[in-house]
C-alpha cells in the first residue's frame, strides 16, 4: 500500500526515475500544471461570488459562448507553462490555433506539447456543478524549432507520455498518469498541498452504471438503443443505473471508481459525437487504459486513432472493460460494415 499521506511534490520526486529519457523536465512540467490547478480551483470555487461566471461574449472554436471562467482558466494554465521553458506549444479547445513558444530557449528546444481543455462542462459553472480541465502531453517529434501541428500536435493518443484531470467538485482532485498506473491527489485547500488520496486507481472490470445523455436517444445509431435497452432491461438483483452530469471529468471520475461505461456517441445531429480526439478523448482514455479500463469510438480503440485536424471529434465509449466491450458488440452487431 503506498503511503497515502504522500504530497503530490514527494510522488513526483519520488517517481522521477520512471519517467523514460528526461531530465526533469516532465516533473517540472506536471508540477506547473498542478500551481495553474490551484489558481483556477481558487477562482472557481469562488465563481458565484464575484463577477467572472455567466458568459464572456467571446465563443470558442467550437461556435460555444466562451463562460468567463473558461477564458481565465485557459490564460492561467498557458501562462504558467510559458513561464517555464518546458514546452514547446500548446494546443486548447478554447484556441483556434495551437500556440509556440520561444521563451529563452533560441533554438526552440523545449522538448513536450501541451494539449488541454482548461474547464471542460463549463455550462454547469453557473448552476454550481463541478467542472474540470483535461490535460494531454507528448514528446515533441520535430528535433528544434517551431512545433509543427502535423508532426507534434497530431500525434496518435498511444504517444502521449502523460495525461490527467482536474476536478473541481466537493474536493479538489488532480488524477493523472505517466503510463504507469493512475494515481489521485485531493487539494488541502487550507495548506494549498495535494496529498496521495487514491493511490494505484483501477476500473472494476465490471460495473451498472452508464452515463449518456438519452435526451438524444431518437438520434442514436441503432446500436446505441440496443445497448441503452440491454442496460434498461437487467432487473436482477443489481440493476443497471443512468448517472449523467454532464461533465465528462465528473462522470469518468465516479465510473472508475464505482464501475460504470460514459458514451458520447455519434447521432443524426453530430456525425463525429461532441467530444474532442485530442485533449478530451486521447487524455481520458490513457487514464482509463492505464486504470485498466477500456476507451473506443464503438469499433477501434481510441488510442490508436491517427489524428487529422486539432479539434476533431470522435464518438467516445469509456469505462469499465465488460461495459465497454458489451456496448462494442451492440455497435457491431447493429452496424456490421463499420
Ligand atoms: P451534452 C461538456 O460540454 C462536455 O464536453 C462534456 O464534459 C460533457 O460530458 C458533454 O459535453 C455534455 O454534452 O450534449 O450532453 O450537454
Amino acid at each position: 500500500m503506498k503511503n497515502t499521506n504522500q504530497t503530490l511534490g514527494e510522488f513526483i520526486i519520488e517517481n522521477q526515475k520512471s519517467f523514460k529519457y528526461t531530465s526533469g523536465e516532465l516533473s517540472r512540467l506536471i508540477n506547473s500544471i498542478r500551481l495553474a490547478a490551484k489558481v483556477v480551483n481558487h477562482e472557481v470555487n469562488k465563481a458565484g461570488l464575484v463577477d467572472i461566471v455567466g458568459d464572456y461574449g467571446g465563443k470558442n472554436v467550437q461556435g460555444e459562448d466562451q463562460k468567463k471562467l473558461d477564458v481565465y482558466a485557459n490564460e492561467t494554465f498557458i501562462q504558467t507553462l510559458i513561464n517555464r521553458e518546458i514546452v514547446c506549444g500548446i494546443a486548447s479547445e478554447e484556441n483556434d490555433n495551437y500556440i509556440t513558444i520561444q521563451g529563452n530557449n533560441k533554438d526552440h528546444k523545449n522538448k513536450y506539447v501541451v494539449l488541454m481543455d482548461p474547464l471542460d462542462g463549463s455550462s454547469n459553472i453557473d448552476v454550481n456543478v463541478s467542472v474540470g480541465t483535461i490535460f494531454s502531453i507528448y514528446r515533441r517529434v520535430t528535433p528544434v524549432g517551431q512545433p509543427v501541428e502535423m508532426e507534434d500536435f497530431l500525434q496518435p493518443g498511444n504517444q502521449q507520455v502523460a495525461a490527467g484531470y482536474i476536478i473541481y467538485g466537493t474536493s479538489t482532485m488532480l488524477v493523472y498518469t505517466t503510463g504507469h498506473g493512475v494515481n489521485g491527489f485531493t487539494l488541502n485547500p487550507a495548506i494549498g498541498t495535494y496529498y496521495l488520496s487514491h493511490p494505484d486507481m483501477k476500473f472494476p472490470d465490471d460495473g451498472r452504471i452508464y452515463s449518456i445523455n438519452e435526451g438524444n436517444y431518437i438520434h442514436f445509431p441503432q446500436g446505441v438503443k440496443d445497448y441503452i435497452k440491454y442496460c434498461q432491461n437487467q432487473r436482477d438483483e443489481d440493476p443497471y443505473t443512468s448517472r449523467y452530469i454532464g461533465s465528462l471529468v465528473s462522470d469518468f471520475h465516479r465510473n472508475m471508481i464505482k464501475g460504470g461505461i460514459y458514451m458520447y456517441p455519434k447521432s443524426s445531429s453530430a456525425e463525429k459525437g461532441k467530444l474532442r480526439l485530442l485533449y478530451e478523448c486521447n487524455p481520458i482514455a490513457f487514464i482509463a487504459e492505464q486504470a485498466n479500463g477500456k476507451a473506443s469510438d464503438g469499433f477501434q480503440r481510441i488510442l490508436d486513432i491517427k489524428p487529422t485536424e486539432l479539434h476533431e471529434r470522435v464518438p467516445f465509449f469509456c469505462g469499465s472493460k465488460k461495459m465497454v466491450e458489451q456496448a462494442e458488440s451492440f455497435m457491431k452487431a447493429a452496424h456490421p460494415t463499420q
